[in-house]
């Protein structure tokens, strides 16, 4: 009685919580540490009606005595790979919205000297963690990394993990019940063992002060929470060499002066070698350093203007019916990106694998990253506000080191409500507490057409709270032209920079037909839309950039036509099976000539 009593109160504690128990505070940088991966084949188990968990599959045990038996076996069945989505490995998984077991075995030499971690860089879209047959924890949120101190817990020798994988979508989740991408279920990012010492650097924010060109700000934090610990920060080819020590909580912050430091700008992304050492650990990585900041209705990247050339992206590989993973994938993604003059890309709509991130860095590309607060949140939902703040921080924390990221995006298409700006208010303060030296953002699809000023406006208050307002409006799509392009006149948010978030249409590519005609699918009508969308922005007073909708076709459920869609969303510059469409020439040579 009393165990279950306890039970309860666990229980309770973490619905309140509004997020499972176990996930420890993440260590920045894990590719910069000592690790193994537990990618490859794992062995799974398709459980539908959630059975597992009754029957304690994560165990595993041995076959006591010639009487006993199991009903499962995890050996000699189904394998899938790690990292990836299990809907595009097996064709019965296409459409799958439930429960999948993974399981692997892995060995350690335990040493005495270090702490072991178990790091997932993502799992979609809940799971818990059993290791050694043990639950260890367990995370919500299918984008983000996460990890679990498994030093004390792991055997000499083999030590069996089993993950218990389900995305069945709710009302209470991030995104919630219904959103217009595919959703994809499983291990879907790196697993690694991350090696650190006992006492290790777990997290650290080096960057350029948001205005002064030539002054960073370090600030470190140690695991042992002690004060007066020695801590040092290098930047060998700046000459710099800054030692600092621990307060109380084991932080150590700095500021420093950084003389000829050559700026990172999508022109020449400049990055530096830093080091990070303490007594026991040391650390390495390439950081580049920006100012960026918004004056009136200008975004200035360092000390100039800055015109954002946008595209967008699902992680997701379309040829491949399937989700992006790996540095490989990386690259055609956001090559494809460059290759379309792009400065920047909206990593729709939710936080990307990490290759994405720093090679979008390496490559001049500045981002956008977002969670998927996306429509139909249940804002006045307590739990998912938690959820919210947390998958933030997952995001923030691992982040926030790459000087390409331009932009936190809060939300994408929300209505007004009291329930709504508290929630969202309360990310932005959240987002404020961790870094400011980003743009934040949300998208709207609010503006209306004002028939006595002919302007589109919009009416939220809580524009206010945001550094840069994005919009959503898919003119010659879902919305006819009022007038001529020309004439269209937008007043949103004017004394501020205003991005087109999203705009654009659907063509299947190959199609030819009326480029009058909507329903033609045709290239010719997507190729002519995005021309006079372009027009369009030309009365746009506060425009400081555009970003159309999206680089390549996705796949989503909810695109039903027979013919044109077949299950895509065919709004993509380029196709599925990668060839470019007539509006991607127009969108070039556009960002060609701005
Ligand atoms: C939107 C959404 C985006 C959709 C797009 C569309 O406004 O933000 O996620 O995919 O429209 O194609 O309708």
């Amino acid at each position: 009685m009393k165990k279950k009593f306890l039970g309860w109160i666990l229980f309770l504690i973490t619905i309140c919580n509004g997020q499972y128990v176990g996930a420890q505070e993440l260590l920045t940088n894990v590719y910069g540490r000592q690790y193994t991966f537990l990618n490859g084949k794992w062995n799974v188990i398709i459980d539908p009606y959630q059975q597992g968990r009754r029957t304690s599959i994560y165990k595993n045990r041995p076959l006591r005595n010639k009487a006993d038996f199991k009903e499962y076996e995890f050996e000699g069945g189904l394998r899938l790979n790690v990292p990836s989505d299990w809907n595009s490995q097996l064709p019965e998984l296409k459409y799958y919205e439930g429960t999948v077991w993974y399981a692997r075995k892995f060995k350690v030499n335990k040493n005495q000297d270090e702490n072991l971690f178990l790091y997932f860089g993502a799992v979609s879209y809940r799971c818990r963690v059993y290791l050694n047959g043990k639950e260890i924890g367990s995370h919500e949120g299918g984008f983000t990394p996460f990890q679990f101190n498994i030093t004390d817990l792991i055997i000499e020798g083999e030590n069996f993990l089993a993950v218990e994988v389900n995305n069945t979508r709710t009302v209470d989740a991030i995104p919630a019940l219904s959103f217009d991408w595919w959703n994809y279920g499983g291990i879907t990012r790196d697993v690694m063992l991350v090696h650190t010492p006992k006492v290790y650097i777990s997290n650290y924010f080096i960057q350029l002060d948001k205005y002064k060109p030539d002054y960073i700000h370090a600030i470190l934090q140690l695991s042992e929470r002690k004060a007066g610990q020695k801590v040092r920060i290098e930047i060998p080819e700046l000459k710099i060499a800054s030692e600092v020590q621990t307060d109380g909580q084991g932080i150590a912050k700095t500021s420093f002066r950084a003389k000829n430091l050559e700026r990172w700008s999508p022109q020449k992304p400049k990055l530096y070698q830093v080091t990070v050492s303490s007594a026991t650990d040391h650390v390495k990585e390439n950081i580049g350093f920006r100012n960026l900041s918004v004056k009136g209705t200008k975004i200035y990247l360092n000390d100039a203007p800055i015109f954002m050339k946008g595209i967008s992206f699902h992680e997701e590989i379309a040829q491949r019916q399937g989700r992006a993973f790996s540095e490989q994938d990386a690259v055609a993604l956001l090559s494809e990106a460059k290759e379309l003059g792009a400065n920047l890309v909206r990593l729709a709509h939710y936080p990307q694998n990490e290759y994405i991130v720093r090679l979008a860095e390496k490559m001049g590309i500045m981002l956008w990253e977002e969670i998927p607060i996306w429509q139909g949140i249940d804002f006045k939902n307590a739990g998912t506000r938690m959820k919210a703040q947390r998958m933030y921080t997952e995001m923030v924390m691992r982040d926030r080191n790459r000087c390409a990221l331009a932009f936190w995006g809060v939300a994408n298409e929300t209505a007004p409500s009291e329930a709504r700006n508290a929630f969202l208010k309360s990310l932005v303060e959240h987002c404020h507490e961790m870094d400011t030296t980003r743009l934040i953002t949300a998208a709207f699809d609010l503006p209306k057409l004002n028939p006595e000023t002919k302007a589109f406006e919009m009416n939220d208050s809580f524009i206010e709270e945001l550094d840069v307002v994005s919009i959503n409006k898919y003119m010659g799509w879902y919305h006819a032209w009022p007038s001529d392009p020309s004439e269209v006149c937008w007043n949103v948010a004017p004394g501020k920079p205003l991005i087109f978030s999203e705009f654009g249409g659907e063509a299947l590519y190959g199609q030819s037909g009326d480029s009058t005609v909507t329903s033609s699918w045709s290239e010719e009508y997507q190729e002519k839309l995005f021309r006079d969308n372009l027009e369009m922005f030309n009365n746009v007073k506060n425009l400081a950039g555009i970003s159309p909708w999206i680089l390549f076709d996705f796949r989503s459920p909810y695109r039903f036509h027979p013919t044109n869609q077949e299950g895509w969303n065919r709004k993509g510059l380029i196709s599925d099976q990668g060839f470019r469409k007539k509006a991607w020439y127009v969108m070039k040579e556009f960002y060609n000539n701005k």
